[in-house]
Formats: C-alpha cells, sequence, structure tokens
C-alpha cells in the first residue's frame, strides 16, 4: 500500500485515539475535581505502527482490504487502574456510555493468558468525524493494573527482543513474576481503603488551598496591601499547623471577608455613578 493510503487509513484511527484520551482523562479529572475517588489512574493511547500493522496481517492472514474490518486494535487505548477492583467499574463506565459501542470484551483478569498476561479487553464501535463525513471505526481498550501494566510492559519488550521466541527460563520468571503481581495486586486491595482515604485527604488539601489561594489573589483588586499581607501570613500559618478542620474555617472566613470587600466596592460604584 502506498504511504498516502496508509495515512488516509490510519487518520480517523489517530483522531479517535485523541478523542478518547481526552474523554477518559476528563473523566479521571471530573472525579478529582468533585473530591471523588477515581478508578481511572491514567490514560495513554496509540495508532498501532504499520510494521505491527504488517506483522499482524501476516500473522492472521489478513488481506488489505480486510484490515478494518478484522485488526480490531489499530486504534488502541490503555486504562490503568490502582486497584483490581477498579477495573469493572471502569468497564461498567464505558458499558454505558452512549458515545461507543461495546461489542466484544476478553477478560484476562479472571483468566490470565497462558504467557502470564493480564488485562481486561473491550473492543468498541466509535464514531469519528473527519473532513470527508463520518466515520464507524473500532478501537481497542486495554484496562489493567499499573502492576499488570508493569509486567505486560517488560514481556512486550522481551517478546520484540526475541522476536516471539522467548527462551524457556525466561519465559518461567516471567511466569513467577506475573504471580508475583497476582499477590501483589491482591495484597494492595487489602489496604485499598486506607490508601484511598489518604489519596482523598491529599487531593480534598490541595484543592482546599488552590480556592484558599485563588481567593487571596482575587482581593487584590478589592483590599489594600497590607490587609492581604496579613491574610497571607495568617493563611501559611493554619497551612503550616497541616490541621484539614483549621484550614476549612479559614477557608469559610476568607470567604465573608472577601463577600464583605464585594459589597463595599458595589456600594461604592453606586455612590460614585
Ligand atoms: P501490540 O504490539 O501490543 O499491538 P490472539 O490471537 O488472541 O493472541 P488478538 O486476537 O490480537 O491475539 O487479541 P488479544 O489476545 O486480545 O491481544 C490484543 C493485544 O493484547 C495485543 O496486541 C497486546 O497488546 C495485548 N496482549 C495480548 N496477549 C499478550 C501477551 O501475552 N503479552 C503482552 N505483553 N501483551 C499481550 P498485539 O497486536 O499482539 O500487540
Amino acid at each position: 500500500m502506498e504511504i498516502r493510503l496508509w495515512r488516509d487509513l490510519l487518520d480517523p484511527y489517530d483522531l479517535a485515539v485523541r478523542e478518547l484520551t481526552v474523554k477518559f482523562n476528563h473523566l479521571r479529572y471530573e472525579h478529582h475535581a468533585r473530591g471523588i475517588y477515581s478508578p481511572i489512574e491514567e490514560v495513554t493511547g496509540r495508532v498501532k505502527s504499520v510494521s505491527s500493522i504488517l506483522d499482524k496481517m501476516q500473522k492472521k492472514n489478513i488481506d488489505f482490504d480486510e484490515i478494518e474490518q478484522r485488526m480490531e486494535d489499530i486504534a488502541g487505548i490503555r486504562i490503568i487502574c490502582q486497584f483490581v477492583e477498579d477495573i469493572p467499574k471502569v468497564a461498567d463506565i464505558i458499558r454505558q456510555r452512549t458515545d461507543m459501542q461495546v461489542i466484544q470484551e476478553k477478560d484476562y483478569v479472571e483468566n490470565m493468558k497462558s504467557s502470564g498476561y493480564r488485562s481486561f479487553h473491550m473492543i468498541i464501535r466509535y464514531q469519528v468525524h473527519t473532513a470527508s463525513g463520518p466515520k464507524m471505526i473500532q478501537a481497542e481498550i486495554q484496562i489493567r493494573t499499573m502492576g499488570m501494566n508493569f509486567w505486560s510492559t517488560i514481556e512486550h519488550s522481551l517478546q520484540y527482543k526475541y522476536k516471539h521466541n522467548i527462551p524457556q527460563h525466561l519465559k518461567e520468571k516471567l511466569l513467577q513474576s506475573a504471580d508475583t503481581i497476582v499477590a501483589l495486586d491482591r495484597e494492595m486491595s487489602r489496604v485499598r481503603d486506607e490508601i484511598m482515604d489518604a489519596q482523598n485527604s491529599m487531593r480534598m488539601q490541595a484543592n482546599l488551598v488552590a480556592e484558599i489561594l485563588q481567593n487571596i489573589q482575587n482581593l487584590y483588586s478589592l483590599a489594600n496591601e497590607r490587609e492581604i499581607a496579613k491574610i497571607q501570613d495568617e493563611f501559611y500559618e493554619v497551612y503550616r499547623d497541616g490541621d484539614m478542620e483549621k484550614l476549612e474555617r479559614f477557608h469559610k472566613q476568607l470567604d465573608i471577608i472577601s463577600e464583605g470587600y464585594r459589597a463595599q466596592s458595589i456600594s461604592f460604584e453606586e455612590e460614585h455613578i
């Protein structure tokens, strides 16, 4: 196939990968902004390289005119979760969306592959809008924990290095380490609540501090610099204390002070119209 034709073929997949990455990252952002735990920790995406497409065509006996139909992972999205329990949650979110239609699921988390590979795969149909109009494409979403991702990245590099003929002693090592990852994921699940609590309070504190700083910033146009410096010193003192309740009280007081300044400035403007 000519280079130009490869580009025509792959461009809609590139668009899909970029759109889907934005959408899943936005879900993560929304959870964090609301102070809710996000089952999505990280999102990456890629369009399959031409050489990888050619390899798969050869391996699976796929003709050029069958590529789009038979190769479901030209557009690939990877969603990384912190805990195994997050994987079905992410899968449910995807099943419920109306902008993508799940056509196949493969559960290699419950049914580990003989290589030791674990991941939850979903094949979706997704519509992109190109310059030539709407186009329905297939994409593969791989959902896995950080541990599963670590393992499969290492194994993938070894597959590449040994051209899919990994020596037996390495295969055994990989299988052993796959079991270690299963145990690690299980251990992490046991302390999941504690980890989630810690992460939530860290995030809530970060959100609160950001709001306080924004409030102080807004005061620059309303109050005089000496008063703002005093408020800032008070904030640093409360912040150093590290007490979340004090920080929340300070935030509320600051809101009242800001409201007062805003009311003053409105009545000043009205008097001078
Ligand atoms: P790449 O380079 O990641 O794009 P099958 O015929 O069942 O073996 P199929 O039909 O492609 O393979 O579906 P499957 O099993 O769901 O695999 C799809 C993708 O999952 C693979 O794409 C890999 O990304 C990943 N995967 C599956 N098995 C393994 C494995 O044993 N190790 C690793 N590291 N990844 C795996 P590609 O096109 O094979 O590779």
